[in-house]
């Protein structure tokens, strides 16, 4: 089991409670869609995504990056138990959705990099070591039920 200080903890809450969803949200997916092309493969029920400008506007694809990150949600209020709490999502995006695991952790760097560019300066080394371990346990128990 991931074990987490008080200092982790608080750094990892602390983010999450100035999260703006409805803002990082369709930023990360954006991002993903739009720097790994690849991952577009799954969103073709999503109307036009054939050109950056497209995806930068499409409602849908805006509405799935803020359900993917309330997906961390469940991360955030299950710490001492993420794997678990990934295992239904973790089943889906193997069984069904066959979204190659490499690709959360895609996302997830995407993720990264929008929290920081909002953070800017106060996103510092220490707090990006303490964000990026959060979201390799999530990456790792997303990936969990593949096999
Ligand atoms: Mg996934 C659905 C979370 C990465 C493609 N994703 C979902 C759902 C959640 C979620 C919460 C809704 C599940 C439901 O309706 O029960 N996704 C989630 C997380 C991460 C992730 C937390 C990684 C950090 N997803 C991810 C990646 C892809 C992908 C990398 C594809 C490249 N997700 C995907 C698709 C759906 C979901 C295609 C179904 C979309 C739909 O048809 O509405």
């Amino acid at each position: 089991m991931v074990k987490w200080t008080d200092e982790e903890r608080k750094v990892i809450s602390s983010i999450f409670s100035n999260l703006d969803y409805n803002d990082v949200g369709p930023k990360a997916l954006r991002r993903c869609l739009i720097v790994y092309p690849w991952t577009q493969r799954h969103f073709s029920s999503f109307g036009d995504i054939s050109t950056a400008a497209a995806i930068m506007k499409n409602a849908k694809v805006a509405a799935h990056g803020i359900k993917v990150l309330h997906g961390l949600d469940r991360a955030l209020k299950n710490m001492d138990n993420i794997k678990d709490a990934y295992t239904e999502l973790s089943i889906l995006h193997s069984e069904k959705l066959h979204v190659d695991p490499d690709n959360f952790r895609l996302l997830a760097d995407c993720l990264t990099i929008v929290i920081a560019a909002k953070l800017g300066e106060s996103f510092t080394p220490a707090t990006h070591t303490i964000w990026q371990k959060f979201l390799n346990v999530v990456v790792s128990a997303l990936g969990k039920q593949y096999h």
